[in-house]
């Protein structure tokens, strides 16, 4: 019996199967929810420029077709204002690593949120520099092990939802690979938003993250691991800070509009015939 085909298999460019993800990663998951949220909003992944920098997670445009960008790490946003710059019509989606986006790109970071540039940031967080072999990241939870902190992070981790609201997101949003149908519909209001859009996906990296902070390589230790501390917005309300501490809180945490970031409202193009 011949094996049904994934309808979502249109927007893949088949010449670059197999992926290069290890099995268990949670990079597949936040690829099919993005491409099971355009489906469903009828609006064509391969019409927008979808950028990656460097890392594991920056390596799921390279599957898509269309007009795709995989480059230097760090440096999606500054890609995404040049682009927006030109061309504002255009849809500019990045997908990027913690570490590319909250490290080396921290700074591109809040200036592009703190503008209001029209993009959409899904940022899957696996908690370390995966591709990299598993180093210590900002986003690593305090105390656990990883490749470089054999004796637990002896830092506080850092907050990049609370990071963008206070520099003027104006979507962001939290959910978990755990969770698919509520990442689905929290990535298709993401992608309908006018303005910066951040979703942060919680995300099982078995073969970096399980291997030294879990002692396990098995993918569902990792993803137990994350869903065990997650707790809803609604959930987190109710706790005091000494409660909430250590877990992850999903949900949306702003929604509103502001005027936006782009190439009209920067330069006049009226004139310019290829924005029209
Ligand atoms: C400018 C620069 N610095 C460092 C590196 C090395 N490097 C490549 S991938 C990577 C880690 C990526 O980690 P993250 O962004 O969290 O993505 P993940 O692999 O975990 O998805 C690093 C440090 C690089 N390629 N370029």
């Amino acid at each position: 019996m011949s094996q049904p085909i994934n309808p979502l298999r249109k927007y893949i460019r088949e010449g670059k199967l197999p992926h290069f993800f290890c099995p268990g990663c949670g990079c597949g998951q936040i690829l099919n929810a993005f491409l099971q949220a355009c489906d469903e909003l009828s609006v064509d992944p391969s019409r927008m420029v979808i950028i990656g920098g460097v890392g594991c997670t920056a390596r799921i445009p390279v599957y898509l077709k269309g007009d795709v960008l995989h480059g230097v790490h760090g440096r999606t946003l500054a890609w995404a204002t040049g682009i927006k710059l030109h061309k504002p019509q255009t849809k500019v989606v990045i997908f990027a690593g913690d570490g590319d986006v909250a490290s080396i790109g921290g700074n591109h970071l809040i200036h592009a949120a703190r503008r209001n540039l029209d993009v959409l940031v899904v940022v899957a967080n696996n908690f370390n520099y995966a591709m990299t072999g598993g180093q210590v990241a900002p986003m690593t939870p305090s105390q656990v092990r990883t490749m470089t902190t054999p004796f637990g992070n002896p830092e506080p981790s850092f907050d990049i939802c609370e990071l963008v609201v206070t520099a003027g997101a104006t979507y962001v949003a939290r959910e978990a690979t755990g969770r698919p149908v509520q990442l689905e519909r929290t990535l298709k209001k993401a992608l309908t938003h006018e303005g910066f859009a951040l979703v942060e996906v919680l995300s099982q990296c078995p073969t970096n993250y399980g291997r030294y902070a879990l002692r396990s390589g098995d993918p569902a230790v990792t993803l137990k691991w994350i869903m065990d501390r997650c707790i809803t917005k609604a959930q987190a309300d109710k706790l005091s800070k000494e409660e909430k501490a250590g877990k992850f809180v999903l949900g949306e945490f702003v929604d509103f509009k502001r005027p936006i970031f782009c190439g009209s409202s920067v330069y006049d193009l009226e004139s310019c015939e290829c924005c029209e």
